[in-house]
């Protein structure tokens, strides 16, 4: 019989995606051992995209961190245009904001720096990882086995789990039944998300409308991210190229918007998840593996940027200095922000789609638009977006 060795580091960070490579990073620069295991190929993680933005706390993560170069060199400024029924808005143009840009980095790149300074460094990054269970998460020594890309049955053993595989992931549903709290949130409606080979704005752009919301953000010097707002029950079948296009001039108000080649089309529903507390035992929940928030904030990527600092440094002082009082608070200090961010996105989410649109209830139309004119004439209410734009409410 083939005996299973058995492995030991600090801490065994399940997924390689921006929590995880980015707690091991930060981990690795603590001088705590770790060991990443992702379940899929390096080529696929490499050109997975989503985010486009890090907001300016997390760029000032990486700077205080000496990472800086991760992020590259393309400044996103925070001005925001909202067009309402055609009716063009800027938000963001303030002293505030102005001073305090985030970074626009499209999520694959940052995942592709972030590899290969992980890599370069000597990190121990496991792609290909398969059939990852964890046991043991609430003893001193947890064990964490899986296949490797040969097949063979491989077992780390460890003094902490970082669980950054995102919602559908292993670890929070290697969690007792009950241990977690679950608060889930449907907005009810669906976005076709679709990145094509398009012009970017200028600045973020968002409508809401008649028609419904749509918006087109930048991704790199050629690319763009658009949203449409659809039927729940929409397939993508039912949104070829023509009606995608037609519908983008349409809300976007954008007559001349040249049609590019669509690389990618989803459709999701809007939703809002949490799950309290962000461990249990020696597991450590870390972005969507804990939470997820509505895109139209942003915060995603950047939630998963927070937790992996905060979790990373209670660990290297836990390490270094036997101080358990980071890993006591992580979850505590991490949902704080998390709901922070989950209300601002809500809050932001309903006024857009409530504003205008065929069906919105005339009532909540108007609650939208007061929301709408207060963020734009109060100086209180713009500083308020201001810091929840760049992180550092
Ligand atoms: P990730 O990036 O999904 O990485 C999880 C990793 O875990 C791996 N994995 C496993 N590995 C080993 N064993 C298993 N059993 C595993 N199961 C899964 C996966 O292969 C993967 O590599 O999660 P993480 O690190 O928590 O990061 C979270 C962010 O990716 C996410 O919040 C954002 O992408 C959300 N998001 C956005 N966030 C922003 O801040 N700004 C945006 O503009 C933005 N746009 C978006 C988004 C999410 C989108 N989707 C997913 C609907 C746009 C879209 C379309």
């Amino acid at each position: 019989m083939t005996q299973t060795s058995r492995e030991s580091t600090t801490v065994a960070i399940v997924g390689g995606g921006v929590s995880g490579l980015t707690a091991a990073t930060l981990l690795r620069r603590s001088g705590v051992d770790c060991v990443v295991l992702e379940r899929q190929s390096r080529a696929y993680v490499e050109q997975r995209q989503r985010a486009g933005v890090v907001e300016y706390r997390g760029v000032r993560m990486f700077s205080d961190w000496g990472l800086d170069q991760l992020l590259g060199s393309f400044p996103a400024d925070n001005t925001l245009e909202i067009r309402v029924d055609g009716e063009t808005r800027l938000l963001g143009r303030d002293d505030y904001s102005r001073d305090a840009t985030g970074q626009a980095v499209p999520q694959q790149v940052l995942v592709r720096n972030l590899v290969a300074a992980f890599l370069a460094d000597g990190g121990d990054l496991r792609f290909e990882a398969a059939d990852v269970a964890l046991q043991d998460l609430g003893g001193e020594r947890p064990v964490l086995t899986y296949h490797d890309p040969d097949g063979a049955s491989r077992e780390i053993e460890c003094a902490f789990v970082a669980g950054c595989d995102g919602d559908h992931g292993v670890s929070n549903a290697s969690v007792p039944d009950g241990a977690l709290t679950e608060y889930a949130f449907d907005y009810g409606i669906s976005w076709l998300t679709i990145l094509a080979d398009a012009p970017p704005p200028a600045h973020a752009l968002m409508a809401a409308g008649r028609h419904g919301y749509a918006a087109q953000y930048s991704r790199g010097p050629r690319a763009s991210r658009f949203y449409l707002q659809c039927d729940p029950g929409d397939r993508t079948d039912d949104w070829p190229a023509d009606r995608i296009w037609a519908q983008l001039r349409l809300r976007l108000d954008r007559p001349d918007l040249p049609a590019g080649t669509i690389t990618e089309t989803e459709i999701f529903p809007l939703r809002a998840l949490v799950r309290e507390p962000m461990s249990y035992g020696r597991l450590f929940l870390l972005g969507d593996a804990a939470h997820v928030i509505s895109p139209m904030g942003a915060k995603g990527m950047n939630l998963a940027l927070y937790d992996a600092e905060v979790f990373a440094v209670a660990v290297r002082d836990f390490s270094r200095d036997g101080d358990d009082a980071g890993l006591r608070g992580y979850s505590d200090t991490c949902l704080a922000r998390t709901w922070k961010y989950q209300e601002w996105s809500y809050w932001f989410s309903e006024m857009l789609h409530d504003m205008s649109g065929e069906g919105v209830d005339p009532f909540r139309a108007r609650m939208a638009e007061a929301r709408f004119e207060r963020v734009l004439a109060s100086p209180t209410a713009t500083r308020y977006w201001a810091e929840m734009m760049t992180g550092l409410g």
